[in-house]
């Protein structure tokens, strides 16, 4: 037994990337079908981002998503660098002339997306298998999947590749039409989520010779936190208390002191690395999000960068269906780049200042010291951290 169906756009993956592109369209008008491999479940079950700027938090208040975010989103008006012993606050708010980040989990901005699509009863397929895209290369392309032991095939006029960085739309680009850029980190974050309020009000990046440490939350009852850790290292090797005693030696004395553990509920290893892939176009397929981009999370970028393409895109589609105009969709891969590459810098300057390098040895580690001591007594310094962090504007 097999299907057709026929959409305007075919979304491939229901994380933030997917599932906001689709509530966009739908807000617009614009049709879509998502095809999601794993289950909503699984989808909920990752645990990454924490840190929104307002251009994302501009775009779910126009997806119409953001209630809960208002309710429960933590306005943060600055963060704190921690070396030699040491924080030093930098204020974002005042740095930026009155601009702030909102503390609000990835899983939430997911489960809310979720909620609202299920709500309006739009299509959604989950667990779907062998997802293959065909034909982008004309105005008829084509999804196919297997589900349920029958063979499904969507016709499209676009198809949005939402999939990840290990997706299969950037994987189905002919390799000649795509040029990409890697640098891999030589160390990885282990984190740990803990239902245990956050040891400081705000954010604590710490540089330390031990390696790298942050201190972040998802609500004043649950905290994130992280240490850098070595790439062939094992989630499963340490214990909580293992975890607990390495944060405490990378911090300041008085969070130390402060710290309050607990049981970790989520514990995980993530690598790192900065990797662009261009253009982010091919006819009628269009990558966004990490099947485009990914940053090492110092920055909190990811998220915020995958959700800036996504407002392009459905602005690009939009325009196609509305006005007839291929002004976005022509121009959508140079508008993103241009973010793209601006939020790379950053995200590998924030990693290259605070965590620690096997080779650079102690010339290195002085380097980076006198980096941050100049950082955080320069107001001109500090405000171009700011101004990177709390998200640069859509169009610069
Ligand atoms: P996602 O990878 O989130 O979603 C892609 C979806 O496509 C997945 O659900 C996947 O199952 C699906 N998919 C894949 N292949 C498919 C196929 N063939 N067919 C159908 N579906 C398919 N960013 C931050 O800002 N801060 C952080 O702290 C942070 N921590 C992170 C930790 C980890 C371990 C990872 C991997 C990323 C982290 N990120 C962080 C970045 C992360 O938040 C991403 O930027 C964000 O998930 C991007 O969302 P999407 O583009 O939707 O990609
Ligand atoms: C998080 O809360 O998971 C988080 C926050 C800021 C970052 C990275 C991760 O830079």
């Amino acid at each position: 037994m097999s299907s057709t169906q026929r959409t305007q756009v075919a979304i491939i993956g229901a994380g933030p990337s997917g599932l906001l592109l689709g509530q966009l369209l739908y807000k617009a008008g614009v049709d879509a079908i998502i095809v999601e491999q794993r289950s909503a479940e699984y989808v909920l079950g990752r645990i990454r981002a924490g840190v929104l700027e307002q251009v994302t938090v501009d775009l779910l208040d126009q997806a119409g998503v953001s209630a809960r975010l208002h309710r429960e989103g933590l306005p943060h008006d600055g963060i704190e660098l921690c070396f030699g012993a040491k924080r030093h606050r930098i204020d974002l708010h005042k740095l930026t002339g009155g601009k702030r980040v909102t503390v609000y989990g990835q899983t939430e901005v997911t489960h809310d997306l979720m909620d609202a699509r299920k709500a309006e009863g739009l299509p959604i397929v989950y667990e779907a298998a062998k997802v293959s895209v065909h034909d982008f290369d004309t105005p008829k392309p084509r999804v196919r999947y297997e589900k349920d032991g029958a063979t499904h095939e969507i016709e499209c006029d676009f198809i949005a590749g939402c999939d990840g960085y290990h997706g299969v739309t950037r994987a189905s680009v002919p390799a000649g039409a795509l040029k990409t850029y890697e640098r891999v980190y030589p160390f990885g974050w282990l984190g740990v989520l803990s239902r245990t309020p956050p040891v400081s009000d705000e954010l604590i990046y710490s540089n330390h010779e031990r390696g790298f440490a942050l201190c972040s939350m998802r609500s004043h009852s649950l905290s994130r936190y992280y240490v850098q850790c070595s790439l062939d290292d094992h989630a499963e090797r340490w214990s909580d208390e293992a975890f607990w005693g390495e944060l405490r030696r990378r911090l300041d004395p008085a969070a130390a002191e402060s710290l309050i553990t607990g049981p970790s509920i989520e514990k995980s290893i993530a690598p790192l690395r900065s990797f662009v892939a261009e253009p982010m176009r091919f006819g009628h397929l269009f990558l966004a999000g990490d099947a485009a981009h990914i940053v090492p999370p110092t920055g909190a970028k990811g998220l915020n960068l995958a959700a800036a393409d996504v407002g392009f895109l459905s602005r690009a589609f939009t325009e196609f269906y509305k006005d007839r105009s291929n002004a976005g969709i022509d121009h959508y891969s140079e508008r993103c780049l241009r973010r793209i590459w601006k939020a790379e810098r950053f995200s590998w300057w924030m990693t290259s200042l605070l965590h620690k390098f096997p080779d650079t040895g102690e010339f290195g580690q002085r380097i980076q010291r006198a980096e941050l001591d100049y950082l955080v007594n320069s107001t001109a310094a500090m405000t171009s951290l700011a101004e990177n962090y709390v998200g640069l504007p859509l169009e610069v």
